[in-house]
């Protein structure tokens, strides 16, 4: 998967999915002899851009009918980049998260989580490798927006690798915490809001310094189940329509720190539920388990 042009040499095996709305499309296959995913995204059109891109566009008339016409436009080439997200090697299961599938609502209690789910991501989830990388520095170093360093209740922030940090509609960050020993929300007791507090305050003010959104503006969530299990939080703009933003899989930063000060071992008993896609192996575990 060499770095130089590096998309000349794909083939397409399979579109995993396709959305006009969304602008995107998703394409499975081989780059180099190795499996890889490739995505593309037309960016959003911002207002500061619309001025440059009237002035020296190429314009086609394709109708006109009474009040109503609709062009062709061909903006110059720096106003019309595609963004494209590449993973290479691609494990089979980056190519099924990708894949349009049917899902399904499960209702996981503690006790599941520890005797189906644990043993389950202990055994098969994605590397955690790109985190280490922005933990220690080695990779993402010049896209950090804040630190804070402490191993107790320090993290990371970051752009997400979704957003093209064009324009702040779409804004998406996520704060990594430097603990290693936190898998996801099932894990925090009350000993962890200090951690959640402090990511909650320094996170939002960051990013109101850097980018000028008040936290009425910010969505702040973790994801239940996530795909990668190390601690992260989401930091989203209200105004987007983040995927995975939604009822099934958000649990707002606010509402888990309430929770864990009324009841510490909220996240470790509570039922929490989510869905799983029909060809997720945690899913077949649930099933086997009789827990479906
Ligand atoms: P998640 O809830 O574990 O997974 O969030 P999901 O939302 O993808 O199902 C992980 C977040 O990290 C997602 O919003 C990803 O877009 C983002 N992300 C993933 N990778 C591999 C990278 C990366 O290499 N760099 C950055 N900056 N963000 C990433």
């Amino acid at each position: 998967c060499g770095e130089e042009n590096i998309l000349s040499g794909f083939k397409t095996t399979a579109v995993l999915k396709d959305s006009a709305r969304e602008k995107t499309i998703f394409l499975h296959g081989k780059l180099d002899e190795q499996e890889a995913v490739v995505i593309l995204q037309k960016t959003p059109i911002t207002v500061v851009s619309v001025a440059e891109m009237f002035a020296s566009s190429k314009l086609k008339l394709e109708m006109r009918n009474d009040i109503y016409s609709t062009y062709q436009l061909q903006p110059p080439a720096h106003l019309n980049v595609l963004k494209a997200t590449v993973v290479c090697p691609a494990t089979e299961k980056h190519v099924k998260k990708y894949q349009v599938q049917e899902s399904f609502l499960v209702e996981e209690t503690g006790e599941d989580y520890l005797s189906i789910t644990l043993p389950y991501i202990q055994e098969k989830s994605f590397s955690l490798q790109w985190v280490f990388n922005i933990l220690e520095k080695k990779a993402e170093a010049d896209r950090i927006v804040y630190e804070d360093p402490d191993p107790d209740v320090g993290f990371v922030l970051l752009p997400d690798f979704k957003w093209d940090q064009k324009q702040t509609h779409d804004l998406y960050l996520i704060a990594i915490v430097h603990q290693r020993d936190l898998k996801s929300i099932r894990e925090l007791t009350a000993d962890h809001l200090p951690l959640l507090q402090n990511i909650c305050t320094k996170g939002k003010e960051a990013i109101l310094k850097r980018y000028g959104l008040p936290a009425s503006k910010l969505r702040v969530y973790f994801h239940y189940q996530p795909s990668y299990y190390h601690l992260h939080v989401h930091f989203t703009a209200l105004a987007s329509e983040a995927p995975g933003s939604g009822v099934e899989r958000a649990h707002l930063l606010s509402d888990v720190i309430q929770n864990l000060r009324a009841d510490g071992g909220f996240y470790r008993q509570r039922s929490l539920s989510f869905p799983l896609r029909a060809d997720d192996g945690l899913l077949a575990r649930f099933q086997q388990a009789g827990r479906l």
